[in-house]
């Protein structure tokens, strides 16, 4: 708790929620209705959360529009209008914004409010969370719905100190700036690079990407909704999303029961090949193994391969383009329009430093190995998240006999028990994060899961008498190690693709597999009997 106070403001509540992103929002507008006593933080002066945050050109979600959002209210899906298939992070915001004023729900949040720390008081039961300009909340709960992706990682660019020019951060991204005209560098391929190269590149004069790893790029097809398409989904809707929640990944996709050695090559490519020109994730269901079997993987290796070499103009771009070394899949797929297409352009240029090292960056730009300098005028990183962990490991939260959870985190990896609390810190629970489902479903209808379980907890919790649940250590580690299991069952954790989803992008980060990768069907079950069994594995009192 570093920071000098400046006011002595003390409020208390029952719940505390950090954040107030789609998680947030949620739990306030739930736990309100449920008759208990809420409040939020937020560290941005407006709600939205990642969506508030990733203003950069190009910033869109992968999941259509009509999915990507809150399903709890009937009246709020068949008022609001998306116009597009796939929704742009200022159609996302905008949404946001309306829920919260729709639900009325700002009053209760404390904007532009960071916490820095969060400590347990064992003898009142409480939590005192501690914000940066001194003001001290306490609450019973502390509601941890911080994101998944809210934490930068650092800069681990060589020499990056010495550059003078301007840097902007894909994560904070100016509101409205597109750089035009200027000379611009990116470093980042991931989904962020992905989308934010395209769109530069139609307005700056000269682009530069570096790329370290290159991914699997699927075009998005992002197309205006046709004329009378959302009145038919919306005469639907209860329905489909009651389906939505029948897939694991928490969104409907017709997914192709076969397995891709169980048809001929012709029949195999041209599944690839309907699936590619449908666009967007619905790629990943062209066949049941692709995530199971290694030559399901590396039949639609090869296809994206024929893909890339199909658009890419010039051969040595199209080869850096190509990923190996890992399956499709291990690292999250990147969703973009135009991506590949934009290496045509006379005025993008990419430079693969895994064939010629990126030995320094200088006052006006990097060098290479090889001795090539670039100068440009403004550097663009998009170099990803400390996931999962980072938006925790940041604060100060200081647990039963002042254990510190980055302490723990850092040194064993994160851990918890069904994704909501970790041993040692009473009251703690976690939304939508490491140990559930999370960033591998549609994260609105994890959330959804999530918020409706706690709601229900906290509720049978007052209805009981409870003021106080914690995760058993042993069970903890059970499910720690079923989350490893199950995705040992997968090829998510295969290969050398350095992968947010264990921590591999972040220079010594322990690394195990956050997410559950059983998907929301299988989570669902299994919270719910936990829950039915008097919360197995968790100690109330
Ligand atoms: O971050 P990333 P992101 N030198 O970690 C490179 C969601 N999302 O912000 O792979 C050189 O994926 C790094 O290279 P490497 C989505 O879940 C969704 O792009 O480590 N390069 C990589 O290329 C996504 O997965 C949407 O070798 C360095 C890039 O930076 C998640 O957010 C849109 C480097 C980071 O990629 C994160 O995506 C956007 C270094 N020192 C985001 N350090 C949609 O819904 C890092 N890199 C469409």
């Amino acid at each position: 708790m570093s920071a000098t106070p400046t006011t002595t403001s003390v409020s208390d509540y029952e719940v505390l929620v950090v954040g107030a992103g789609f998680s947030g929002l949620y739990l306030l507008h739930r736990l309100r209705a449920e008759g208990h006593l809420v409040h939020a933080v937020e560290q941005a002066p407006e709600v939205g959360g990642t969506w508030y945050w990733n203003r950069y050109p190009g910033a869109r979600c992968d999941v259509e529009s009509v999915d990507y959002s809150y399903s709890w209210d009937e009246d709020l899906q068949q008022e609001w209008t998306w116009t597009e298939k796939y929704p742009a992070q200022h159609d996302i915001l905008a949404y946001l914004k309306h829920v919260a004023d729709r639900f009325d729900l700002r009053k209760d949040i404390d904007f532009n409010t960071t916490l820095t720390g969060a400590e347990w008081d064992e003898s009142q039961g409480l939590w005192t969370a501690t914000a940066a300009d001194g003001r001290v909340y306490r609450a019973r709960y502390l509601l941890m719905a911080v994101g998944c992706l809210s934490a930068p990682k650092d800069i681990d660019l060589p020499g990056f100190q010495e550059f003078t020019g301007r840097v902007l951060r894909t994560y904070d991204w100016p509101e409205g700036e597109d750089l035009r005209g200027q000379t611009v560098g990116v470093v980042g391929t991931g989904s962020t690079g992905a989308q934010v190269v395209p769109a530069l590149a139609e307005t700056v004069a000269d682009l530069t990407v570096v790329q370290r790893t290159p991914n699997f790029v699927i075009p998005t097809r992002n197309r205006p909704l046709h004329e009378g398409e959302l009145d038919e989904i919306k005469a639907d809707y209860p329905a489909r999303r009651i389906r939505n929640k029948t897939h694991p990944a928490g969104v409907f996709r017709s997914d192709n029961p076969k397995n891709a050695y169980d048809v001929d090559d012709e029949e195999r490519r041209a599944t690839f090949q309907e699936r590619w020109e449908g666009g967007g994730i619905n790629f990943l269901g062209s066949f049941a193994d692709l995530m199971f079997d290694q030559a399901a993987n590396d039949a639609v290796v090869e296809f994206v391969h024929s893909k890339i070499d199909e658009i890419v103009d010039d051969p040595e771009t199209a080869a850096s383009l190509k990923p190996d070394g890992y399956p499709l899949g291990a690292k999250r797929p990147v969703v973009a329009t135009d991506y590949y297409e934009t290496y045509n352009r006379s005025n993008v240029h990419l430079v693969d430093v895994k064939k010629n090292p990126l030995e320094t960056f200088t006052a006006t730009g990097f060098r290479l190995a090889d001795g090539t300098e670039y100068e440009v005028d403004t550097m663009v990183l998009a170099t990803g998240f400390d996931a999962f962990t980072g938006p925790f490991t940041k604060m100060d939260i200081r647990g039963t006999g002042g254990r510190s959870l980055a302490e723990i985190w850092n040194r064993d990896g994160a851990k918890t028990h069904l994704g909501f609390g970790a041993s040692g810190f009473p009251n703690m629970i976690i939304v939508a994060n490491v140990g559930s489902p999370s960033v591998l479903a549609n994260m609105v209808t994890a959330i959804e899961q999530h918020v409706d379980w706690i709601s229900r907890l906290l509720s049978t919790m007052r209805d009981e008498g409870h003021t106080m649940i914690e995760a058993q250590e042993s069970a903890q580690e059970a499910w720690a190690q079923t989350v490893e299991d199950v995705a040992a069952m997968t090829l998510w954790p295969n290969g050398d693709s350095g992968s947010w989803y264990r921590g591999a992008n972040v220079d010594g980060k322990v690394q195990l597999f956050m997410p559950y990768a059983a998907g929301v069907v299988e989570y669902g079950t299994t919270i719910d009997k936990a829950a039915a069994n008097d919360y197995e594995g968790f100690t109330l009192s």
